[in-house]
């Protein structure tokens, strides 16, 4: 009898699958992967058979929903991008392009506003009004503040953190996982980074869903986005009107949909002006593209 799992953790060839009652289960990969090419990858949904005596053996990987890479996770339902409200200042455009990734990935993105226990009204008001389109979280890795509705986002899914350095990722990792022992203080860069060579990324089981325990994720999009692949990444446009023209960029083109947009309030300025350079470098990849 076969059941499903996650895949939490890898450990030379023996895999850590969370099964539906909550157990975890060691398991070996089946001999005919390897012949198949198939990796067992932290994420993947598997079928596994326990014995009777010995290793349970993982029988079968199903198909994944998406495959991040550095570190490899498959089927991450989430990216949590961490902004800081007070230092390091809020890299807004790393925070837009970290949403496109996602969105190109499948993955849906929350932005997260971390260190609320430091913040002016401003900052708050700002992230609200920027990224009013998305579900957000305001939070506290220090106070404590937000963190259960953080836990709400996080449970029954695959979760990751992105983000600038110093805005807190290991923090909250450490706060919702007081077993995880990261290092923080912002400096750990190159001890994290250290250590995370001599071992793989894992998962921690959170409810039914899991929580990469690796925080900043780079997974930027190099590959060239079509104009309409562009905009299907800005959830405010899809309040817009037609534009009058195929491919409009929204930028000076006549009876456009999107530019009224910005008079109603329903695309905030910041957001609008980090998307036009983000356009203008697409547009750029377009035309280089066969260079
Ligand atoms: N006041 C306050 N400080 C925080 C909060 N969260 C984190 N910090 C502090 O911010 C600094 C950086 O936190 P880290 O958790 O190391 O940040 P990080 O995002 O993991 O940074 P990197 O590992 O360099 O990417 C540390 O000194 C933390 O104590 C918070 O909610 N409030
Ligand atoms: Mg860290
Ligand atoms: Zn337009």
């Amino acid at each position: 009898m076969t059941e499903p799992g996650l895949l939490l953790k890898g450990i030379g060839s023996f895999y850590e699958v969370l099964t539906e009652s909550g157990e975890v289960v060691t398991s070996k990969a089946r001999g005919a992967f390897r012949r198949e090419g198939l990796v067992p990858t932290v994420g993947d949904r598997v079928l596994i058979e326990r014995k009777e005596q010995g290793y349970a053996q993982m029988t079968e990987i199903l198909p994944r929903r998406n495959l991040l890479v550095r570190p490899p996770v498959a089927n991450v339902d989430q990216l949590l991008i961490v902004v800081s409200a007070s230092a390091p200042e809020p890299d807004w455009l790393l925070v837009d392009r970290l949403i496109i990734a996602a969105k190109r990935t499948g993955v849906d993105p929350i932005p997260v506003l971390n260190k609320i226990d430091t913040a002016s009204d401003a900052i708050v008001g700002q992230f609200r009004s920027e990224y009013g389109a998305f579900h957000t979280l305001t939070v506290s890795a220090e106070t404590g503040e937000g963190l259960d509705a953080l836990r709400m986002q996080l449970t029954g899914k695959v979760s990751c953190f992105a983000g600038q350095s110093a805005v807190g990722k290991s923090s909250l990792l450490n706060a919702l996982f007081p077993n995880l022992r990261l290092e923080t203080g912002g400096l750990s860069r190159k001890t994290e980074r250290g250590r995370h060579t001599t071992r793989h990324a894992e998962l921690w089981p959170f409810g039914s869903g899991a929580v990469l325990d690796t925080p900043g994720f780079s997974m930027f999009e190099t590959e060239c986005l079509e104009q309409d692949e562009l905009d299907a990444c800005y959830p405010e446009f899809a309040d817009a009107a037609p534009c009058r023209f195929p491919g409009c960029m929204h930028i000076s083109e006549p009876d456009c949909g999107v530019k009224p947009l910005l008079a109603s309030g329903a695309l905030s300025k910041g957001r609008y002006e980090r998307y036009r350079e983000i356009a203008l470098e697409y547009q750029m990849r377009r035309k280089h593209r066969y260079d």
